[in-house]
């Protein structure tokens, strides 16, 4: 397949500094030669930037670096939209969680052009579904689930996203942090929401097999947010929002093995890597591997799938 790799230096939607440096934390651990070495052809587009946007002050003191962060999400829309376009599977490399507000609109703009229904897979411990007015950390890159699935309160101080994905395509995976205002938002929605007590009871393949039978009953585009802190903190430290108890190695590298094996995956985002928090790197080489299983990488040949 035709990769792009598109970073997005983003840290305006966290609270500390560090996320900048993943894009090249990822490439430094060897993302583009891990890809290439799958047979995939794979361009780094370099980094993108933001536009300049100056939304008007928000009345949740709390909401710090709004215009920044906006200025991301209206120019990593037209970058996910334009890489679709080229007929690639683009991979963004984070940057701060909020860097999602930019990418999931823009993928599923073009999917809409396409007259294909967008999905969204969310592996990650928390939910990212606060609203402006609910955020309590002010951290955008806790917005932007609630953002794309068109929860009502981000206009005028995001641009009105390109696109939406309807509540009922978005599901979650790894969930062990959720704010009391999320907890009603996501119910209300209707997002599908697998929290980790969830994994330990059915396993990872259930869950995650009955969203991809969805996503290729509908024949959809599946767009997949990889956030750091969808794994536990013991093989991953390189995360600002650590929480206890989330995905093992194997449960992660599985989520990846799957997903190849389903051929629906058409967007991916890796997020929230804070390399100034990392050990020699250790967090940065599992992303890249996991991407890799992802893209197709895995241990033995198997003629099937077995369940
Ligand atoms: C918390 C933590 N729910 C907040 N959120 C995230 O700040 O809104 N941490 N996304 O990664
Ligand atoms: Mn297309
Ligand atoms: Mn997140
Ligand atoms: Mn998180």
């Amino acid at each position: 397949r035709d990769c792009l790799l598109i970073g997005a230096p983003v840290q305006s939607g966290a609270s500390q500094p560090g996320c900048l440096m993943g894009p090249d934390a990822l490439r430094t651990a060897g993302l583009a030669e891990a890809l290439a070495d799958l047979g995939h052809r794979v361009t780094d587009l370099g980094n993108a930037a933001p536009v300049d946007m100056s939304p008007p002050a928000h009345r949740n003191d709390a909401i710090h670096d709004l215009g920044e962060t906006a200025g991301w999400c209206a120019s990593l829309q037209d970058r996910a939209r334009a890489a679709m376009a080229d007929g690639a599977l683009p991979v963004f490399l984070g940057g701060d969680h909020s860097l999602s507000l930019g990418t999931v609109p823009g993928v599923a703009a073009h999917a809409a052009s396409d007259g294909r229904p967008q999905f969204v897979l969310w592996l990650d411990a928390h939910p990212d579904f606060h609203t402006l007015d609910s955020t309590r950390s002010g951290n955008l890159h806790g917005t932007p689930v609630a953002y794309f699935t068109g929860q009502p309160g981000f206009q005028p101080w995001l641009p009105a996203p390109a696109a939406t994905v309807p509540a009922a395509h978005v599901a979650m995976l790894g969930i062990r942090s959720v704010d009391a205002a999320e907890q009603t938002g996501l119910r209300e929605a209707g997002v599908t929401v697998h929290d980790m007590r969830s994994i330990d009871e059915l396993g990872i393949i259930r869950p995650l097999t009955a969203f991809l039978d969805r996503v290729r009953a509908a024949d959809g585009a599946l767009h997949v947010s990889l956030d750091v802190d969808f794994l536990d903190p013991g093989i991953a430290p390189a995360v600002g929002t650590t929480v206890p108890g989330g995905a093992t190695f194997r449960e992660a590298h599985l989520v990846m093995e799957l997903l190849h094996d389903s051929g629906r995956v058409t967007s991916l985002d890796v997020v929230e890597l804070n390399p100034f928090l990392d050990e020699r790197g250790r967090t940065a080489a599992l992303m890249v591997d996991l991407v890799a299983s992802l893209m197709g990488k895995r241990v033995m040949d198997r003629m099937t799938r077995s369940y």
